[in-house]
């Protein structure tokens, strides 16, 4: 078997992890001002990693105003020199690599083999690609002399802590705009290695701070009036919590939401690519992605085909340790989250869809979820229509191409899709007939900094990425007067 070679699990101790955590405000880690502070630790084995402050209103408030104070000078630096520190920043993430990818397991759960190659790289690129940006912003398509927001308060998930951090930070920073970035309660730590990261770049003070803490931390922070522009990445219900707080100010809003997206699979297709693509596109990193392919579409004529060699696909995927190097499905992120995916799971099952699992044997500690295919299912049934975000696949067949467009379409979602088939002209006709902000064409899941990503309907609007992605951090060109720099 491929995997065979890699040596079994990678060293826990290349990672050194402190007792405890403060915030990262203006350039030093400090406690929160009221002493609170939170527990984060690994779901693979429920150890306690690290403590964590716990940020309250005052501190998101030093953070706003360190923000503002370093974007009177980052927002004037040349953008050839902003460039240098997220060059240097990409560089610096390149060799802390080995490090920040086993933090990242450790913390989320993910396996070893994917924030190894997949995470970090990604991330990497993602900074070297907006560092090429930093100096060219008239060509952004926005104007000759597009500016800065000012301050972006950015509130990111748990599924990708760092590479969302990237997402958000990247564009912000190569515009001119300065961060308070919150990351998820149960993934806090390699955002404050990425802090760590940024002083060991020269970054100067108060261009990126990070408060870590719960919801109500960036409840706090997206309501903050000090802030100029709110990016979201997290669920449905909470972005529609944000939005209805930034209604009526002038601050910016980008939204990336859930997903439903269905992976369409025509008869034509090559049927082993195909079930790479299934797997893939939905037990790549437990099933915890906003894009993942969690809905099967598969031409009736071939259903039993794709499916037989899809149980005999899914009876090789490992679950475990996800330091180890042969992991393929790691842990689930929280209990929280478990006991969502279970009770979605539960559902599907009490509503009369046929559930299927592989024999794997689960590890006794910690918060884990064998990948489940579930057949029978109708439109109906809560497992094709809610957000599962775990390893949980649904099965749905369709007859036609435009069947598989109607099907497809019916959700509140809109994020994502993909088309298995031969034939260009068709995967043109579905292109343009499915609403999702990104349609795969025999493949899934693959990204790159100079794509857009984002939504249509429930899973949000605005894109990140590309040159579209900057508009989410520029001004159009306006006069001198319009600058905002002044406001505190
Ligand atoms: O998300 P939350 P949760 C979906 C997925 C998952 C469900 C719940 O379906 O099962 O959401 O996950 C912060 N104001 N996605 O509860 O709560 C929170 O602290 C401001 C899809 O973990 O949305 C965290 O930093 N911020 C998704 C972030 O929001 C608030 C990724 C996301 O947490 C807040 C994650 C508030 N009122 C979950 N309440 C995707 N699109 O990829 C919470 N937060």
């Amino acid at each position: 078997n491929a995997f065979e070679y890699a040596p079994a699990p990678e060293s826990r101790s290349v990672v050194d992890i402190a007792p405890a955590y403060g915030l990262f405000i203006d350039g030093e880690f400090a406690d929160a001002a009221d002493g609170a502070s939170f527990t984060t630790l690994s779901p693979a084995s429920e150890e306690v990693l690290s403590q964590v402050a716990q940020a309250g209103p005052q501190d998101v408030d030093r953070a706003v105003r360190a923000a503002r104070r370093a974007f009177a000078t980052w927002s004037a630096l040349p953008g050839a020199e902003r460039a240098k520190y997220l060059f240097r920043i990409a560089r610096i993430i390149q060799e802390r690599s080995r490090e920040l990818a086993v933090l990242e397991s450790l913390d989320n759960g993910k396996p070893i083999r994917e924030s190894r190659d997949f995470d970090l790289p990604t991330v990497a690129a993602h900074f070297f690609y907006h560092a090429g940006w930093a100096d060219k912003l008239e060509y952004a398509g926005l104007g000759p002399a597009p500016r800065p927001l000012g301050v972006a308060a950015q509130v990111i998930p748990w599924n990708f802590p760092l590479l969302m951090l990237a997402w958000k930070v990247a564009p912000a920073l190569a515009c001119g705009n300065t961060v308070v970035l919150k990351p998820a309660e149960t993934t806090p730590l390699s955002a404050l290695f990425f802090a760590d990261v940024c002083r060991q770049a020269g970054l100067p003070r108060g261009v990126v701070n990070v408060v870590t803490g719960d919801g109500g931390t960036g409840a706090e922070l997206v309501a903050h009036p000090g802030v100029d522009k709110v990016a979201f990445t997290g669920s449905t219900e909470v972005g529609k919590a944000i939005a209805r707080t930034v209604a009526g100010t002038d601050k910016r809003l980008t939204l990336e939401l859930g997903g439903k997206a269905a992976n369409i699979v025509f008869d034509d297709a090559p049927v082993d690519q195909a079930v790479e693509g299934i797997v893939s596109g939905i037990f790549f990193n437990q099933g915890h992605v906003c894009c993942a392919g969690s809905r099967l579409l598969v031409q009736e004529s071939v259903a039993e085909e794709v499916l037989d060699a899809l149980k005999r696909r899914m009876a090789t995927l490992r679950v475990g340790d996800p330091l180890d190097k042969n992991t393929d499905i790691g842990a689930v992120n929280s209990a929280e989250q478990l006991a969502r995916i279970t009770a979605l799971a539960d559902a599907g099952e009490a509503e009369g869809a046929e559930r299927w699992s592989p024999a794997c044997e689960l590890p006794s500690s910690g918060y884990w979820f064998a990948p489940t295919l579930f057949t029978g299912v109708t439109q109906a049934h809560r497992i094709a229509r809610e957000e599962i975000f775990g390893p949980v696949l649904s099965v749905l067949t369709f007859r036609t191409p435009a069947e598989a467009v109607e099907k497809a379409n019916n959700t509140p979602y809109g994020l994502s899709a993909g088309v298995w088939t031969e034939k260009g002209s068709r995967i043109l006709w579905m292109a343009d007939r499915l609403r999702a902000g990104v349609v795969w064409a025999n493949t899934f899941n693959k990204f790159d900094p100079a794509s857009p990503f984002g939504g249509y309907k429930e899973s949000g609007f605005g894109r990140e990425g590309g040159r579209h992605g900057l508009a989410a951090y520029l001004d159009a060109a306006a006069g001198p007067s319009d600058q905002r720099s002044d406001r505190e």
